[in-house]
């Protein structure tokens, strides 16, 4: 933080560019022990999350990214019961997967037990989800927890921080086939899968990596001014070959519900998030 202003700067993720929030108030820094761990209160944006440097959430527009990463996923599955985050400290992912009145228990696995402390006490909108009865929480790293579950959750969410830290093994090859391991039968995966615009190499090996893993895997993405170069992208895999992600299969919820529940996601917008810029497309779809 210089000057009042909190700078997103990464000379290996993200060279040459910084996204910058203007600094209210510092509410929170801790070293953790896995990750620095900033909260502030920005002037226009709510309250900003930052581990390691890097933007994890702002109140002002989570929802995109939340919503997105968990509507493609559970509404991509005919029946989900159980589902399951990976990481997503914050809590705002298990609030989107309680909005399904199909799901019965809502488990969330994240590595580092302060970012689940701090979001309680700075981010009651996204963190309110702990204190529902259908939520289970268990700290430990993602990647060990999920190789002890075989058959177990219909729906999984991986919302991880970036590649560079304690979420770099949830990016390779192996962490891929222990998602597919512990899903049931049906079941669909999502990921935080970074940015067209930065990151082509990195999508375009998870993507390879996916499709060798599950006969479906998919790239959608959306659009959220505090991610890096302004959208964010996600894989979305079923183990079902003749599943159709891009399309929900499942829309619980009727126009009231939707409207007054859901700011970003819609049955419009789940089908067009996987249609690609050109650029994209080329790399990820027709090679
Ligand atoms: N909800 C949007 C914010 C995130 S959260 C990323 C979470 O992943 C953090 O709470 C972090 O503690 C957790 N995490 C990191 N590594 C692991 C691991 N190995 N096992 C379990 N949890 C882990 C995503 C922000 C995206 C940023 C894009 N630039």
């Amino acid at each position: 933080i210089k000057d009042g202003w909190f700078a997103e700067i990464s000379d290996t993720m993200w060279p040459g560019q910084a996204m910058s929030l203007r600094v209210e108030k510092v509410l929170h820094v801790e070293k953790s022990k896995y990750q620095d761990v900033l909260v502030f209160k920005s002037t226009d944006y709510g309250n900003v999350l930052v581990l390691d440097g890097c933007i994890q959430c702002t109140e002002r527009d989570e929802f995109s990214y939340q919503e997105m990463i968990t509507h493609l996923a559970l509404n991509s599955h005919p029946n989900p019961k159980r589902a399951l985050v990976i990481g997503g400290g914050d809590g705002g992912v298990l609030r989107e997967i309680l909005k399904h009145s199909s799901v019965e228990e809502a488990w969330l696995c994240d590595i580092d037990e302060t970012v689940i402390e701090v979001s309680k006490k700075y981010l009651p909108e996204m963190s309110s989800a702990y204190s529902n009865p259908r939520t289970k929480v268990h700290i430990g790293d993602g990647f060990k927890f999920l190789a002890e579950y075989k058959n177990h959750f219909d729906v999984i969410i991986t919302d991880s921080s970036d590649p560079e830290g304690p979420a770099e093994s949830l990016f390779q090859k192996p962490y891929f086939q222990l998602l597919k391991e512990a899903l049931t039968d049906k079941g669909v995966i999502t990921t935080q899968a970074e940015n067209i615009w930065l990151h082509m190499d990195i999508i375009s090996k998870l993507k390879k990596d996916c499709k060798e893993i599950f006969p479906v895997a998919e790239y959608a993405y959306t659009m959220i001014p505090t991610y890096p170069s302004g959208s964010i992208g996600f894989m979305v895999c079923s183990k079902d070959p003749q599943a159709n992600v891009k399309s929900p299969v499942r829309y619980e919820w009727d126009d009231k519900f939707a409207e007054e529940n859901l700011r970003y996601y819609n049955k419009s917008i789940h089908e067009a998030s996987f249609v690609l810029p050109t650029f994209a497309d080329k790399v990820l779809n027709r090679s």
